[in-house]
């Protein structure tokens, strides 16, 4: 890349639509920042990739702190401002615990994992924008015909696993894997999330593209028993959002506003995980057409990270306060 833009946060190295390795390095230098006797991050791996690279999660908050949110960015591969909105909120986050403001973060420890899926993430980078999956090689090895690699992490997860809206052909870009919870990116997730000591009372998922606010089911049209509640506070979260710029989101739950669609993150977090508040977020652009960015889809320009990052950032938070005064 020639030229690069600067984003306006602590960190001069959001610079764009960072590479798997800068992005770890963004970690290492945000890890860095925060006063390190008081123990306000952690940086570790949940698990690596059927490449070996590592799945990087920051935690921050209060050590105190008692109640614990989970955010990933960076499932699909070619959703590069979903990873980016991740740092992004990374780096506010720390500045705040810099500035002596922590009043969220000694309610809530907030783990990031900014880059779910690095390996699908670089080859997008390198080889082709468009890719979704990870970079699972399906049995290439034992059948030499079957060329197709990659499995949908969000057609993976074992919850009314290829029940609707996946595919069982490996050359699908909505391959749900060889079975239910065969990849390492989905594994690691779930074991990060079981890890029985940790009360969660939050999952957050950030996908790109479409300005939606969505919550489970994604496996069928029925709704949870508390959707009103997931419904509420997906409203106070979008309603923050749009007061920085005025971005719109829809809400409602996966099916009933996208389509149905087993095997996603979301619907293990709340169905098998037994986390209250789980959503999807699809963020910039709208994929309404007479929105004068839908044409960007899944490629929206660098231009984009700082206003995403910002408006995300203050919905999130908006949403989180909502937890503590309810
Ligand atoms: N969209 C999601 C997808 O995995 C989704 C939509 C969300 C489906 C939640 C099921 C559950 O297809 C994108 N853009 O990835
Ligand atoms: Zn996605």
């Amino acid at each position: 890349r020639t030229k690069r833009l600067t984003v306006n946060i602590a960190s001069s190295h959001l610079t764009g639509y960072l590479r798997y390795q800068e992005i770890v390095e963004f970690l290492k230098e945000q890890h860095r920042r925060s006063p390190p006797l008081r123990n306000f991050t952690s940086l570790f791996s949940i698990g690596s990739t059927h490449e070996n690279r590592s799945i990087w999660t920051i935690r921050i908050g209060k050590p105190s702190a008692r109640r614990n949110i989970l955010i990933d960015c960076g499932i699909h591969a070619r959703e590069f401002i979903s990873p980016s909105t991740c740092l992004y909120m990374i780096d506010k986050l720390i500045g705040e615990v810099n500035n002596g403001r922590v009043s969220l973060l000694s309610v809530f420890n907030i783990y990031i994992i900014p880059l779910l899926n690095p390996d699908g993430y670089e080859y997008a980078q390198t080889e082709r924008r468009m890719w979704r999956k990870n970079r699972a090689l399906n049995g290439y090895y034992h059948n030499p015909d079957s060329k197709c690699i990659g499995v949908d992490l969000n057609r993976n997860f074992g919850y009314h696993w290829m029940e609707n809206g996946a595919s069982t052909n490996p050359c699908s870009e909505t391959y749900a894997g060889p079975h239910q919870d065969s990849e390492p990116e989905t594994r690691s997730l779930q074991r990060f999330i079981k890890q029985s000591s940790r009360h969660w009372d939050a999952y957050l998922t950030f996908h790109s593209y479409g300005q939606y606010w969505i919550y489970p089911w994604g496996f069928a049209l029925h709704m949870p028993d508390d959707y009103i509640e997931l419904n509420n506070k997906a409203t106070i979260g979008s309603e923050a959002l749009k007061r920085v710029n005025g971005t719109l989101y829809k809400i409602g739950s996966a099916a009933n506003l996208l389509y149905e669609s087993a095997g996603g993150s979301d619907d293990w977090a709340k169905g098998v995980g037994q986390i209250k508040y789980v959503y999807t977020v699809e963020l910039r652009p709208s994929d309404d057409m007479n929105d004068e960015h839908a044409h960007f889809a899944f490629m929206l320009p660098e231009t984009f990270i700082e206003p995403v990052g910002q408006e995300t950032y203050v919905g999130v938070k908006g949403f989180l306060r909502s937890l503590i005064t309810s």
